[in-house]
């Protein structure tokens, strides 16, 4: 039966890239080796998230980041092991961290194809309680594979070659897509391996949950505005749709990707830009919205359609079922 092949034949995350890498027979398993990389990151950050109650690993490092925010010591350990593995893959050319102000380019004798942008501890604010949080990763392919410049990872979203994500929450999930669907994994622990869980993840077309920081209501424009209205106060009949906001992006996007409805950190008075950062939020949870039949939106435009001028770039951001942000979108549309 299908349930007992998946207890005794286990689709480790390892086999099933390596699977995935055999359909492409001119490959050589350099991204492979990137991902395992990444999964080791990502194994790290989870025990150290896990330990962090106990050791006192949280709490001030008495640094403040580039975006002028606090740092804690997860923030910084995380950044660390995120950017030593990758440049120990040997398949980096290029890496954006959201800690880091620079970009990383990587000395010639650790180079590789493949750019990184990530944000290794996503969600800051619910370190300290507890609270889900996550890793974001993209990854582009170099043009001229003597040369990284930054104009290597200032693309649109749409050539991404892969994106996920990993978020440490009750269980820790890895979610990817490599441009043929969405995969999820469940990390073991007694095994220490990832193992296929969520085959071909599809977004429901319509969803009953909307996910928002209400608290900038007072400073929305009048679409957003609208389509909250909208969740609360149907006027076709349907049902209003219920809140879910933890705060966390990687969480928030995790069930939005599962259960279905929308997440929205749109642009207000205060912030015309929003909050969130193209390279390393906006671009690979959209990649992975649209690999799952959904849609992502910046209130102008297909959000991976956008092409960034600097690394740290904000965009807002509407996404999650296809029917949900198609009615966002006629929304903006009639404002025009
Ligand atoms: P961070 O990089 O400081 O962690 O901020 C990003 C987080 C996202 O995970 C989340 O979607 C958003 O900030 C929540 O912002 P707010 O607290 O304004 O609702
Ligand atoms: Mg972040």
């Amino acid at each position: 039966h299908e349930a007992d092949a998946f207890r005794t034949d286990l689709m480790t995350i390892t086999r099933f890239v390596l699977n995935e890498q055999s359909k492409h027979p001119e490959s050589r398993g350099d991204f492979s080796i990137l991902l395992s990389h990444i999964v080791l990151g990502c194994k790290f950050v989870c025990a150290a998230v896990n330990k962090a109650g106990l050791a006192k690993l949280i709490g001030l490092a008495g640094e403040t980041n580039v975006q002028g925010e606090e740092q804690k010591k997860l923030d910084v350990l995380s950044n660390e092991v995120f950017v030593k593995a990758l440049v120990s893959s040997g398949r980096t050319c290029i890496l954006v961290s959201e800690e880091d102000e620079e970009a990383i380019i990587v000395e010639p004798s650790k180079r590789g194809k493949y750019c990184v942008v990530f944000d290794p501890l996503d969600g800051s604010s619910n370190i300290d309680c507890g609270v889900s949080i996550g890793t974001i990763f993209g990854i582009y392919m170099i043009k001229d594979g003597d040369d990284p410049s930054l104009e290597d990872v200032l693309q649109p979203g749409k050539n991404m070659l892969a994106a996920g994500y990993c978020m440490y929450g009750s269980s820790c999930t890895f979610v990817l897509s490599t441009g043929s669907g969405v995969n999820g994994f469940t990390l073991d622990p007694s095994l220490g391996e990832f193992i296929l869980t969520h085959p071909d993840i599809k977004i429901p077309k319509k969803g009953k949950i909307y996910s928002v920081n209400e608290g900038n209501a007072k400073n929305w424009d009048g679409p957003t505005a609208k389509f909250v209205e909208k969740c609360k106060y149907p006027t076709d009949g349907s049902s209003a749709k219920s809140l879910r906001y933890i705060g966390s992006m990687v969480a928030d996007v995790h069930r939005t990707l599962l259960y279905g409805g929308v997440f929205l950190y749109p642009a207000d008075k205060k912030s015309p830009d929003g909050k969130l950062r193209v390279l390393y939020e906006v671009f690979p949870m959209s990649f992975l919205m649209e690999q799952a039949g959904g849609q992502s939106f910046t209130g102008k435009i297909r959000s991976l359609d956008l092409v960034p001028k600097k690394i740290h770039e904000r965009s807002p951001i509407f996404l999650g079922s296809y029917d949900d942000v198609e009615e966002i979108k006629a929304l903006y549309a009639a404002e025009e």
